[in-house]
C-alpha cells in the first residue's frame, strides 16, 4: 500500500506583473497577488493556486497542523479540518471566505492524488468529456503603461480602435473564438461603441460585456437596446439579484453573474426571480473543483447555464480550471481567463499549458499535469515580500492619477 498521508503544507504568497487594466473599481496595480499551496503527501509534491486573500499568514500554522497526517484522498475530512480552524481563529469569516481558503488546499490535494495514482485530475472528477476547453479573449480598456513606467507590449486601449487592436492581437496570438469586454470603466456610450466595433470586425464571434454593476437600471436598458441581438450574454450590468431580475424581465436578454450569486444561499432567490440565466462558476471561491462540479449539477437541475469567471492568475489555476471545465457536462460557454495578461511571470514550466486556437488542451499527465518551477516561485514570493502589500487596491491606484475617482456604484 502506498503512503498517502499529508506530510507537509506550505502557503506561499506571491506577486507577479499585471498591466494597468481598467475596471469599475479602478485599475490593476503593477503587481497582482496570489497564494500558492505546496502540499507533500507520500512521495509527491503537489500545488494549488488561490486568491491573494485565500490563506492569511496568521491562520497558516493552525491549518497546517490540522491537515498534517490526514489521508490526502480524504478531501471531505481535509475540508472539515480547515473549516474548523477558520471557525475557531476567524469567527467573523462567512462561508464564502472559508471556501476560498479551502479551495487551493483542495486543488493541491487533487494534484497529489493524481500524482500518486498516475492519473490526471480530470479523471478524479469523473473524466474529461472534451479534450480541449474553450476560453474567451478577455479584453480591457487600459492605459498604455503603468504610472511612471514605459508603455507595455499591449499599448493603450481607451477607445473602440484601441479595443479592436487589442482583440486582433489576442486573436492572432491565441486564436480566441469568443470575446469578453470588461466595461464599467468609461462612459457606457464609449463602451457600447467598442463592443459594436468588435461585432463589426469579428462577425460571428460570441460577444459579452461586463461592467461589474456600474450601470443603473435605465443605463442598462439603453445599452441593451443598442446591443440588441449582438450579445451572447450580458454580465452583471447592475448590482443585486432584484436589479438583475428586473433587467431580465424588461429586456429578455440572458444575464450572467459572478457578483450576485457567489454562495449557495444566493442560488434559490436568483432562480426564483429569474435573475440569472448563466452562472459564472469559480472554483477559487466556490470551494474547489469538486464543489464546482456539484454547483454545475445544481445549475443543470435549476435550468441555469454555466460558464466560468476568472481573476488575475497563473498556470496552476489555468490547469485546475481546465480540468474541472472538461469534466462538467453542461459548461457550454467559453470560460474567462486573465492568463494572457499574466503568463509572462508564470510559475509553470514553459510549454506546460498553452492557449491554442482559443482553447487549452486538457493536461493528460498525472495530477494537474503541469510542472512548477520552484525557483520562479521563490522569485515571486520575494516580490511579494518586497512589495509589502497584502490586498488588491484598484481604487487607490486609480486615485494616484485621478484624485476624485470613487468606486461607488452604480457610476452611470
Ligand atoms: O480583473 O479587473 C478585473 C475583473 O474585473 C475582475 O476583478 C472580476 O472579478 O473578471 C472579473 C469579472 O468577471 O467580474
Ligand atoms: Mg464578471
Amino acid at each position: 500500500m502506498i503512503d498517502t498521508r499529508i506530510t507537509g503544507l506550505e502557503v506561499v504568497p506571491i506577486a507577479f506583473s499585471d498591466p494597468p487594466l481598467l475596471n469599475a473599481a479602478g485599475v490593476h496595480e503593477p503587481l497582482a497577488l496570489r497564494t500558492l499551496v505546496r502540499l507533500r503527501a507520500g512521495d509527491v509534491v503537489a500545488w494549488g493556486e488561490g486568491r491573494g486573500d485565500a490563506l492569511p499568514a496568521d491562520v497558516v500554522p493552525a491549518v497546517r497542523d490540522a491537515v498534517l497526517g490526514l489521508d490526502v484522498f480524504a478531501t471531505s475530512r481535509i475540508e472539515a479540518a480547515v473549516d474548523a480552524v477558520l471557525r475557531r481563529l476567524r469567527p467573523e469569516l462567512g462561508p464564502r471566505a472559508r471556501l476560498t481558503s479551502f479551495a487551493p488546499v483542495e486543488v493541491a490535494a487533487l494534484d497529489a492524488q493524481g500524482r500518486l495514482l498516475g492519473k490526471p485530475v480530470s479523471e478524479l472528477l469523473g473524466g474529461a468529456l472534451r479534450e480541449r476547453v474553450d476560453y474567451s479573449a478577455y479584453l480591457f480598456f487600459k492605459w498604455a503603461g503603468h504610472l511612471d513606467a514605459e508603455p507595455d507590449e499591449w499599448g493603450e486601449a481607451l477607445d473602440a480602435a484601441g479595443v479592436v487592436a487589442q482583440a486582433r492581437a489576442f486573436i492572432d496570438r491565441y486564436g480566441f473564438r469568443s470575446i469578453k469586454l470588461k466595461a464599467g470603466a468609461l462612459h457606457p456610450d464609449r463602451e457600447v461603441e467598442a463592443l459594436l466595433a468588435l461585432a463589426e470586425e469579428f462577425p460571428g464571434l460570441p460577444l459579452r460585456i461586463d461592467p461589474n454593476g456600474a450601470w443603473s437600471h435605465e443605463t442598462t436598458l439603453a445599452v441593451a437596446r443598442r446591443l440588441d441581438g449582438v450579445l451572447e450574454y450580458l454580465e452583471d450590468p447592475v448590482l443585486g439579484i432584484d436589479g438583475m431580475s428586473r433587467v431580465h424581465a424588461e429586456t429578455g436578454i440572458p444575464l450572467a453573474t459572478n457578483m450576485c450569486v457567489v454562495e449557495t444561499a444566493h442560488l434559490l432567490p436568483a432562480v426564483r426571480t429569474d435573475a440569472v440565466q448563466i452562472l459564472l462558476s469559480d472554483h477559487h471561491y466556490w470551494g474547489g473543483l469538486r464543489r464546482t462540479k456539484d454547483l454545475a449539477a445544481i445549475c443543470e437541475a435549476m435550468g441555469v447555464g454555466v460558464s466560468m469567471h476568472s481573476n488575475s492568475h497563473l498556470g496552476v489555476s489555468l490547469a485546475a480550471m481546465t480540468h474541472v471545465a472538461a469534466a462538467i457536462p453542461n459548461l457550454d460557454h467559453a470560460c474567462d481567463t486573465h492568463y494572457p495578461w499574466n503568463r509572462a511571470d508564470d510559475v509553470v514550466v514553459p510549454g506546460g499549458i498553452e492557449i491554442v486556437d482559443g482553447a487549452v488542451a486538457v493536461p493528460t499527465g498525472p495530477g494537474l499535469g503541469v510542472e512548477v518551477d520552484e525557483s520562479r516561485v521563490e522569485e515571486l514570493h520575494e516580490r511579494y515580500r518586497a512589495a509589502g502589500r497584502t490586498a488588491r487596491d484598484d481604487g487607490g491606484y486609480m486615485r494616484r492619477r485621478d484624485p476624485n475617482f470613487t468606486d461607488a456604484l452604480p457610476r452611470y
